[in-house]
């Protein structure tokens, strides 16, 4: 199997980058972002819960999270997945440790964390950008925007050293066009065929 962890703080297009490498390379995408605002808009409990958390620029207990993927993870090995995109996904030392033990049970492990680097300024302006459109609560304020860009430095920055030190940490920019991002994953990729 396949497996890639891209990662990147909010709105380092995580998300964009991810819909352009499952077409090429045929993984199954995983993003808890996505898994969690579906949960939102269907008002589960486990919506309701997480909701809370998300409109305040919150990161979800890391319980939830976990709970929510193991599931997901099974169910797409029993259907033979070649392997998985994990967007947003860690999000903290507790999730990563949490995602190798699920792997390692699996017979299978993470073979690359891709993490794009851009500067905060930037980071804001995408994101007030994309709430010009979106209906995401997240996207609107800048003061929340802000608010999760500490919890990423706070909560999510060190499992930048956790993957570094297994060996499996490469930063790439994540400033410049769409397409000239992909290719330059596409070329990390590629080196683990
Ligand atoms: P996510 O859904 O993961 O969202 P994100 O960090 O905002 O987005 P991403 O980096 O994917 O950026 P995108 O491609 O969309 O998380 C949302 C919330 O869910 C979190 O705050 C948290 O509360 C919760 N959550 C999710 N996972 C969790 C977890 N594991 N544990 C706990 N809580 C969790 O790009 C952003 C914008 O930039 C887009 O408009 C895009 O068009 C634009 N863009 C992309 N690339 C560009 C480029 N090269 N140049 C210019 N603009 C670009």
């Amino acid at each position: 199997m396949l497996n890639l962890v891209l990662f990147g703080p909010p709105g380092s297009g995580k998300g964009t980058q991810a819909s352009n490498i499952i077409t090429k390379y045929s993984l199954v995408h995983i993003s808890t972002g996505d898994i969690l605002r579906h949960e939102v808009k269907n008002e589960t409990p486990l919506g309701q819960e997480a909701k809370k958390f998300m409109d305040g620029g919150l990161l979800v207990p890391d319980e939830v999270v976990i709970g929510m993927l193991g599931t997901k993870i099974d169910e797409s090995i029993a259907e033979g997945a070649r392997g998985f995109i994990f967007d947003g996904f860690p999000r903290t030392v507790a999730q990563a440790e949490a995602l190798d033990k699920l792997l390692t049970f699996k017979e299978t492990e993470i073979n690359k964390v891709l993490a794009l680097e851009v500067d905060d300024e930037e980071l804001v302006t995408r994101i007030l950008k994309r709430g010009e459109t979106s209906s995401r609560s997240d996207d609107q304020d800048e003061s929340i925007i802000r608010k999760r860009i500490v919890e990423y430095n706070n909560k999510t920055a060190p499992v930048a050293a956790y993957y570094d030190n297994q060996g499996k940490y490469t930063a790439l920019a994540g400033v410049g066009t769409i397409d000239q991002i992909f290719q330059s994953l596409c070329m990390e990729i590629d080196k683990l065929a």
